[in-house]
């Protein structure tokens, strides 16, 4: 049974927590293979709003499997929260799994991030201060510590010493910054590990059990294909690989498990946290377009940078992640704009340019095309052919351009809130 795969195609908040909740009533399997609880998925069910920032989207339908995979990272605090907060609003989460392999982010990697930060000064990343960068650093330098070892006290004992010892120095030597203690963070974790023990399995053998058993599973991407480690706007993106093939790295499957790969992108533009941002838009409207699109992150409540949609930026995503089939989210929120602009080239270095150049810079420009808006509301409209003739125009650009073409239309935060095109 050939798998689905969700990626957000822009710097993020496209919708995916929406989109993966559609896609997990039929899914038997959810599964978030990179980043942490730097991510932020909104769920709107009738009254009632699920953030979600590590559990799979997957966990809001009882009887889905839901894995948080090897590649990704888990906080432990801020699961046992969240899991806690779930069950409080009445969701069972006794179908969520964590991966072994997978590496623990603590506390001194919360405070390394934020140290980080403080002395990067103007050229901050604008990170979501988890401590998601240096749980990454450890795991790749070798040092960190995966959930298998919280289970094992002497081991966690060993480790957490030898990284509590070094990043003492970091912070009193580097960064003039208190050191921690072991003994504090020693106990409160092997106190995590008990609350979490019946949770954590060999996640490998689950998922490849599942697809062998002909189960549907739906991987779920977090953050998006720009904030890519390799392929985004470095240095300007997040730690993990965002894109499609980060989930056969994040998961431990091979790439002919997967078939279809449905990238979300939203109606416009939006980017919470520093870096270059071609189409961005600095005046009224860009505040028009936060306030009706509700853009504040949901793990930060920063205001997110709004701006036009980009369709190099785009075509650029769609190429990478090899997208089969598109969703186009919160195409309701630009219902009362006059013109709405497609950024459709780049001047850049005095050129005009139609690709997504590897070192793109802060003092990147947007050319347009200006579309006529439709200055009506579509948030109650379910039927494609019923939509304003200037809205299917916009529609048809998009797919045109992309040489691809739209399967979902949201037009609202509820589950229901859509127009299935094809
Ligand atoms: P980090 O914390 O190291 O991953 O930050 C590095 C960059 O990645 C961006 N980033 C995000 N961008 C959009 N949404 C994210 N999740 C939350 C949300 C964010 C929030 O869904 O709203 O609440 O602010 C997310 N996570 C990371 C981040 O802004 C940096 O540019
Ligand atoms: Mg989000």
């Amino acid at each position: 049974m050939p798998s689905n795969v969700i990626v957000g195609l822009q710097w993020g908040d496209e919708g995916k927590g929406k989109i993966t909740d559609l896609f997990s009533k039929n899914s038997d399997y959810v599964i978030r293979y990179q980043g942490g609880n730097n991510s932020g998925h909104s769920i709107h069910i009738k009254n009632r709003c699920f953030i979600l920032h590590l559990v799979p989207s997957g966990v809001v339908y009882s009887g889905v499997k839901c894995i948080v995979g090897p590649g990704a990272v888990i906080d432990p605090k801020s699961l046992i929260q969240e899991i806690q907060n779930l069950e409080s609003m009445g969701i069972d989460t006794s179908q969520v799994f964590l991966a072994k392999r997978a590496h623990i982010t603590m506390p001194y990697h919360r405070l390394l991030d934020q140290y980080q930060e403080e002395a990067l000064g103007k050229q901050l990343i604008g990170t979501t201060h988890q401590g998601i960068g240096p749980t990454y650093e450890d795991k790749i330098s070798r040092i960190g510590i995966r959930a298998l070892d919280l289970l094992n006290s002497k081991v966690f004992y060993k480790k957490l010493k030898y990284n509590i010892n070094l990043k003492n120095q970091i912070f009193t030597k580097i960064f003039q910054k208190k050191p921690i203690s072991f003994h504090k963070i020693y106990e409160e974790y092997i106190e995590y590990a008990r609350i979490l023990y019946n949770r954590f399995i060999d996640a490998i053998y689950e998922i490849h059990n599942a697809f062998h058993n002909k189960k549907k599973i739906l991987f779920e991407g977090a953050q998006a294909m720009l904030l890519d480690i390799n392929y985004g706007t470095y240095p300007y993106v997040t730690t993990s690989s965002t894109s499609t093939g980060g989930v056969c790295i994040g998961s431990g499957i091979p790439p002919n498990f997967l078939k279809n790969f449905i990238g979300i992108t939203k109606a416009y533009c939006t980017r919470v946290g520093f870096g270059p941002f071609p189409s961005e838009i600095e005046n009224k409207i860009g505040e028009l377009i936060r306030e009706k699109g509700n853009e504040y992150g949901s793990t930060t409540k920063r205001p997110r940078r709004c701006g036009w949609l980009d369709l190099i930026a785009l075509k650029y995503s769609c190429m990478i992640n090899g997208i089969n089939y598109l969703i186009i989210t919160k195409l309701d929120v630009l219902s009362d704009l006059e013109i709405i602009k497609i950024c459709i080239k780049y001047k850049y270095n005095k050129k005009i340019i139609q690709y997504f150049p590897a070192n793109l810079k802060q003092n990147i420009k947007g050319f347009y095309i200006d579309m006529p808006g439709w200055k009506q509301d579509i948030s109650h409209i379910h039927e494609y052919e019923k939509l304003p003739e200037n809205c299917k125009k916009y529609i048809n650009f998009i797919e045109k351009y992309l040489n691809l073409e739209i399967l979902l239309i949201s037009v609202g935060s509820e589950r229901n809130q859509n127009i299935i095109k094809n």
